[in-house]
């Protein structure tokens, strides 16, 4: 079975409803990032220099990353040389071959919960990345499984932040643990672990405020919070998910490098990635991270959040390419 085969079985296997989620949320980089690489395909006569100049300039553009894009020309020339191709034409179906095989991934991307009792989900990340909306978001879908949600308020910095919160939980239906603005953000937590222990809750997602990775006591704050929770709930917390901004590109990047040594991070959520052209950035994550994305962010509202499925997400990136893959290997 042919590489584009395998992944539409693979594909067909999974709900339609959420391919067209994943779908609606990339258009913006389906249509300016796959139309321009379209173009250059047939617009370009020949595989010369300004041919790779041009896609590298491409690729760049849409966020993909300085590194893989090199790494990928690189391999793009390789193939050349070795099977001899003179038009661009053929060498489309080797490139998005290469682009999908850098995005596809086995990794876990479902939550990490408790065997048994309460699972604690800390959420951190820098100013206005999406942490309070991606929690509400995800309170959402975990009750639409069954779950009992609560909700720590743990963003007593923000004017604001604690309303925010409790209008997500009077929106899904999920009570929020807070106290008044200033106060101690570890002492929410405190509080917050003890109530969901006593209502018996199966999951509490804990906000924090939006802090750059720079800014030392912040930094602490965090510590602290994180100290306190392990305290109460010894395996706890059983993921630190960072929330990253796709349409803040390669900056997103350094923010999971600087995070990460400090804060003992699980995961990633990347959000709004429907408001962006440059859906590349998950190539990068994937690439140059460590960290598995756990979900991504496809809208502001209730149910635009989408746990990350490589498939799902190569389809409804590249499905112009597999069906023209599909239509060359019928002819
Ligand atoms: N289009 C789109 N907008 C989003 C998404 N996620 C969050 N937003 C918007 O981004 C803005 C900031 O979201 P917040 O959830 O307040 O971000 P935060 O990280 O909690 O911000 P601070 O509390 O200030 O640190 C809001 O207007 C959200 O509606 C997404 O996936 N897509
Ligand atoms: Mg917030």
């Amino acid at each position: 079975m042919s590489f584009f085969q395998r992944l539409k079985e693979s594909i067909s296997a999974k709900t339609e409803s959420v391919t067209s989620k994943f779908k609606e949320g990339l258009a913006k980089t389906r249509d300016v990032f796959i139309e321009r690489v379209d173009d250059l395909f047939s617009r370009r006569k020949k595989i010369d220099e300004e041919f790779y100049e041009e896609l590298e300039e491409i690729l760049i553009g849409a966020d993909v990353g300085v590194n893989t894009v090199l790494k990928l020309i690189e391999e793009l020339r390789a193939e050349v040389r070795k099977r001899k191709i003179e038009s661009p034409s053929e060498l489309q179906p080797i490139m998005s071959e290469k682009m999908i095989a850098l995005l596809k991934g086995d990794e876990q991307t479902a939550l990490r919960m408790a065997d048994s009792g309460l699972t604690v989900i800390l959420f951190v990340g820098v100013n206005g990345v999406g942490k309070t909306t991606t929690i509400g978001k995800l309170a959402h879908l975990l009750k639409s499984q069954g779950k009992k949600v609560m909700m720590a308020a743990g963003d007593t910095f923000r004017a604001g932040a604690i309303e925010q919160l409790e209008e997500w939980g009077r929106r899904v239906g999920v009570d929020v643990i807070k106290q008044q603005a200033g106060s101690d953000p570890a002492a929410v937590m405190f509080d917050a672990l003890q109530a969901a222990r006593s209502r018996g809750a199966d999951v509490l997602l804990c906000d924090t405020a939006g802090r750059l990775q720079n800014k030392v006591n912040l930094m602490e704050e965090l510590n602290k919070i994180f100290r306190v929770i392990r305290r109460e709930v010894p395996e706890a917390p059983h993921e630190v998910l960072l929330v990253l901004d796709a349409t803040t590109g390669q900056n997103a990047l350094m923010q999971a490098k600087l995070f990460d040594e400090k804060s003992g991070l699980t995961g990633l959520v990347l959000t709004k990635l429907d408001g962006t052209a440059k859906g590349g950035i998950v190539v990068a994550i994937r690439q140059e991270l460590q960290l598995p994305v756990k979900f991504v962010g496809l809208g502001e509202k209730m149910d635009d959040l989408q746990q990350f499925d490589s498939d799902q997400f190569v389809h409804a990136l590249f499905n112009k390419w597999i069906a023209d893959e599909e239509k060359r290997g019928q002819a």
